[in-house]
C-alpha cells in the first residue's frame, strides 16, 4: 500500500458554531478555536476539518454559502481565519475545509441574478423548469422534507433544491459553473489550506430527464435511483482533479449519500485521479427504515461488523477508506453504538478503540473524545436543526402522535451532535459567557474536559493513549484486516497485521460479560491496551470491555 500523510492522519472535526465562543454572542467562532489549539494539539491529531465558516444566512448552519471566498463575520471574518491557519501550521497541524458546491445559498449573487429573468447570464447556473399540471416538475422530495422544487413567481418557473429551498442546486452541466468552482478551490489552496471535505459530492451530476421517483417515500431507493451518482459525476471529478486538485499536495474526502460498495472505487481508485477518500454511510444508516432517519429500525450488530469487512475488502490495495462513527449529522456515537448510561465511560473508550484500530483515515468528532451524549430537550422550540424542525412539521401535518415523535427527535436529531462543546462545569459548560445559540446538554457538570484532563483514567486520556498507540504502530494504519467472529451477536474481534507485527482487538458490544471463544494462540500475545483494569484472562470480556493485544515478537 502506497504511503501518504493523509492516510496516516487522525482528523479532528470541528463544528465551529458549537466549539468555543470567544466574544459572548453565544456563537462559537474562530478566535474560540484558536484559544483551543493547544488542547487540539494535545490530542495527538494531525488535521482539523472545519465545517463551513463562509458567509452564510445559516439556513442550514453554513451549508448554504452566499460568498465562497469570505469568512463569515460572525465567526471572526478573514483576519481571524488567516491567524487560525497560520497558528495551525505553526503547530504542525493541517487544515481541511468544507467545500459545499452541490448547492449555494439562495442569497449568493449567482442565484440572486439567476432568479431575476429567464435571460439572465446566470440563469443556467441553476436548474429552472416550468411546472407540470399546476404543480412542480416532478415528485422528488427534498432531503429536508417537501418538494425539491420551489416556485418563483418572478419568472413563473420552479428551481431545484435537493436540500432546503434556501439551498438551490448548482448546475454543473454549465462549464462556467464548473470553472467558477475550480477557481474557488484554487483560491483556497493558494491561501494555504490542506484539503477539502466535499459536501454531498455524490449529487453534483443530475439525471437531466428529472424522471419521477417510483417510490418517493422510500428515501434510500430514491437517492440511489434518482439523486446520486449521476451520469457525469466522474467526468466532473476527473476534470476538477486535473484542473486544480492535482496541482497541490492536499487531501480530499468526498461525502455523500448513495456512495456504496459497488461504486466507491469509481471515486477513490488511485488510478482514476478523482478523490483520495469518501465517507460512506452504510454503518450510519444501519438503523434507518425505508422512510429514513425518522423511521428507525433496530440496529443489526452482525451487519454493522459486516460493513467494516466489506469496505476493507473492497478498498484494499486500490483506494483508501475513512473511518468514523459520528459527525454533525448524526446522534452521538456513544448513544448510538455504545451505552450512554451506566457504561458510558467504558463504551466511549471501547468505541475509541474501534475507531483507532481500523484501516483508513480516522475522523474524530468534537466532544466524542470526552464521551458527550445525546440530549433530550423537552420542547421542539429548543431545537434548531432544519431537518429536525421540518420532520416535526411534516409529522404534525400527518396527525402523528407528537409525544412519540418527540422520542424520535431525542434519538435521531442532528442537534444531538450540535450542542456546545463541554469544556468545564461553569455556566454554559465554559462554551460561552452569553446565551448559547443552542442549549448546552445539562450533563455538562459530569461530562467536561476540565474534569477529564487530570484524570489518567478518563475518556479524554484514553483517546490520547489510543492515538499515540496508532502512531507508533503503523500496522494499525496500513496492515491487513480480518474479522475473527463475524457471526457473534455481541463480540467484535478482529486482527490487524503486516510483515512486522500483529494486533488483536476484542470488543464486547454488550452490557454482559462474554467469553471470546476464538481459535487463536493467546499465549503469543500480550495486552497492550485495555479500557479497564486489565484482567488476568484476555478472553473474558467485561461489559463494554475492549482489549488490544499485540503479538510478542
Ligand atoms: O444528515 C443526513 C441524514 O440525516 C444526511 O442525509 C445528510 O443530509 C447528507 O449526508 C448530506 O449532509 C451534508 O450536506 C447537507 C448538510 O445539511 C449536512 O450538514 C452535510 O453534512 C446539505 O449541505
Ligand atoms: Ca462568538
Amino acid at each position: 500500500m502506497k504511503k501518504a500523510w493523509w492516510k496516516e492522519a487522525v482528523v479532528y472535526q470541528i463544528y465551529p458554531r458549537s466549539y468555543m465562543d470567544s466574544n459572548g454572542d453565544g456563537v462559537g467562532d474562530i478566535p474560540g478555536i484558536i484559544s483551543k489549539l493547544d488542547y487540539i494539539k494535545s490530542l495527538g491529531v494531525d488535521i482539523i476539518w472545519l465545517c463551513p465558516v463562509y458567509e452564510s444566512p445559516n439556513d442550514d448552519n453554513g451549508y448554504d454559502i452566499s460568498d465562497y471566498r469570505k469568512i463569515s463575520e460572525e465567526f471572526g471574518g478573514d483576519p481571524a481565519f488567516d491567524e487560525l491557519l497560520e497558528k495551525i501550521h505553526g503547530k504542525g497541524l493541517k487544515l481541511v475545509m468544507d467545500l459545499v458546491v452541490n448547492h449555494s445559498s439562495d442569497e449568493h449573487e449567482w442565484f440572486e441574478e439567476s432568479r431575476k429573468s429567464k435571460d439572465s447570464p446566470y440563469r443556467d447556473y441553476y436548474f429552472w423548469k416550468p411546472g407540470k399540471d399546476n404543480g412542480p416538475p416532478n415528485n422528488w422530495t427534498s432531503f429536508f422534507s417537501g418538494s425539491t422544487w420551489e416556485y418563483d413567481s418572478r419568472t413563473d418557473e420552479y428551481f431545484l433544491h435537493l436540500f432546503t429551498k434556501k439551498q438551490p442546486d448548482l448546475n454543473w452541466e454549465n462549464p462556467k459553473v464548473r470553472q467558477e468552482i475550480y477557481d474557488v478551490v484554487d483560491y483556497w489552496f493558494k491561501r494555504g489550506i490542506d484539503g477539502f471535505r466535499m459536501d454531498v459530492i455524490s449529487l453534483i451530476s443530475k439525471q437531466l430527464e428529472f424522471e419521477d421517483a417510483s417510490n418517493p417515500e422510500n428515501y434510500e431507493e430514491t437517492i440511489k435511483t434518482r439523486y446520486a451518482n449521476g451520469p457525469r459525476i466522474h467526468e466532473f471529478l476527473q476534470e476538477m482533479n486535473k484542473e486544480v486538485l492535482s496541482k497541490y499536495d492536499i487531501m480530499t474526502v468526498g461525502e455523500g449519500p448513495g456512495i456504496d460498495l459497488d461504486n466507491a472505487l469509481f471515486y477513490v481508485d488511485d488510478s482514476r485521479d478523482e478523490l483520495n477518500m469518501v465517507f460512506h454511510f452504510d454503518h450510519m444508516f444501519i438503523d434507518n427504515g425505508p422512510g429514513g432517519k425518522y423511521d428507525p429500525i433496530e440496529m443489526n450488530f452482525i451487519r454493522f461488523k459486516e460493513v467494516f469487512s466489506q469496505w476493507d475488502e473492497r478498498l484494499k490495495g486500490k483506494g483508501w477508506g475513512s473511518i468514523f462513527l459520528g459527525n454533525h449529522d448524526f446522534s452521538r456515537m456513544v448513544s448510538r453504538f455504545g451505552s450512554d448510561s451506566e457504561f458510558r465511560v467504558e463504551s466511549s473508550k471501547m468505541l475509541a478503540m474501534l475507531l483507532l484500530s481500523m484501516r483508513g483515515t480516522v475522523y474524530v468528532y468534537q466532544g466524542d473524545e470526552i464521551g458527550m451524549t445525546n440530549v433530550a430537550f423537552p420542547q421542539i422550540t429548543d431545537y434548531n436543526d432544519v431537518e429536525t424542525l421540518n420532520s416535526w412539521k411534516e409529522a404534525e401535518e400527518r396527525g402523528e402522535d407528537m409525544n412519540a415523535f418527540m422520542k424520535l427527535v431525542h434519538k435521531q436529531s442532528r442537534d444531538n451532535a450540535r450542542t456546545p462543546m463541554q469544556w468545564d462545569s461553569s455556566q454554559n459548560a465554559g462554551f460561552s459567557s452569553g446565551t448559547p445559540w443552542i442549549k448546552v446538554n445539562p450533563n455538562y457538570e459530569e461530562i467536561n474536559v476540565a474534569d477529564q484532563e487530570p484524570d489518567s483514567d478518563s475518556i479524554l486520556n484514553f483517546y490520547r493513549k489510543m492515538i499515540a498507540f496508532r502512531k507508533n504502530n503503523p500496522c494499525l494504519v496500513y496492515g491487513d484486516y480480518q474479522d475473527l467472529a463475524p457471526q457473534h451477536p455481541s463480540l467484535f474481534a478482529f486482527r490487524r497485521w503486516d510483515e512486522d507485527s500483529e494486533s488483536l482487538v476484542l470488543l464486547n458490544f454488550s452490557s454482559t460479560e462474554l467469553m471470546a471463544d476464538i481459535n487463536l494462540d493467546f499465549d503469543k500475545f500480550e495486552i497492550a491496551i485495555s479500557n479497564m483494569d486489565e484482567g488476568a484472562d484476555p478472553k473474558l470480556l467485561l461489559p463494554w470491555q475492549g482489549i488490544l493485544l499485540k503479538r510478542i515478537n
